[in-house]
């Protein structure tokens, strides 16, 4: 089974990399950051508790989002292979997926981390935020949820690097070009 990771700050490109591999390999794309959006949409529980988090640019329980990725997941019992967008991004989460996917004789085949200069990916996101309309695509937020990327999300580089499964791509380019960088690192593994 081919489960990816794709890692990052946020804006980084991790949702405009993954719809491209989802195509070109045909695995089962979970986003995290989508599926919270849609919760918030449709007015769910979860959307209710979700929305003033996101909007803070704080990280929503483990548990919570632990539950959903459990769920998504069991819906494509059949699934070639998963894009992990978004998750995980605390410790507790990585350790959930590797039970999770341990369960089911599988395991995270790499991670792979968009690296993107801070310069850069604050600019896409309040250009995003000018369009998409993202409560958490202004700069007050977007500056929390780098201090949160950098002290809950980023130690998870070593703990993936311990494990021999980090792999660390030039976030900055065209984005066929930063597809054709990660497509050689998954190619190279297969
Ligand atoms: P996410 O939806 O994961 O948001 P993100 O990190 O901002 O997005 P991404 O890196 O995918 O950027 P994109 O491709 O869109 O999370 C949102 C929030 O949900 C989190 O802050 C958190 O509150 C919550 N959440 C989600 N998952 C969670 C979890 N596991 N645990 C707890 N809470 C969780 O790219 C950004 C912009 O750059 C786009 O406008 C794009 O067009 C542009 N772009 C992309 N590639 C480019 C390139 N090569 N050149 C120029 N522009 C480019």
């Amino acid at each position: 089974m081919l489960n990816i990771v794709i890692f990052g700050a946020p804006g980084a490109g991790k949702g405009t990399q993954s719809a491209l591999l989802k195509e070109k390999y045909g695995l089962i794309h979970i986003s995290t950051g989508d599926v919270l959006r849609s919760e918030i949409k449709e007015k769910t529980e979860i959307g209710l508790i979700a929305e003033d988090i996101i909007s803070k640019g704080q990280l929503v329980p483990d548990g919570l989002i632990i539950d959903i990725l459990k769920k998504k997941r069991a819906e494509q019992e059949h699934a070639k292979g998963f894009i992990i967008d978004g998750f995980p991004r605390t410790l507790a989460q990585a350790e959930a997926l590797k039970v999770m996917l341990q369960g089911r004789g599988a395991d995270v085949l790499a991670v792979i981390a968009l690296e993107v200069e801070e310069s850069v990916f604050l600019d896409r996101l309040v250009k995003r935020g000018a369009d998409s309309g993202r409560s958490d695509d202004n700069l007050e937020t977007i500056q929390k949820r780098l201090n949160v990327y950098n002290t809950q999300t980023a130690p998870l580089i070593d703990y993936y690097k311990k494990d021999d499964k980090y792999f660390g791509v030039n976030g900055v380019g065209s984005v066929d070009e930063i597809f054709g960088r990660i497509t050689a690192i998954i190619d190279n593994l297969k």
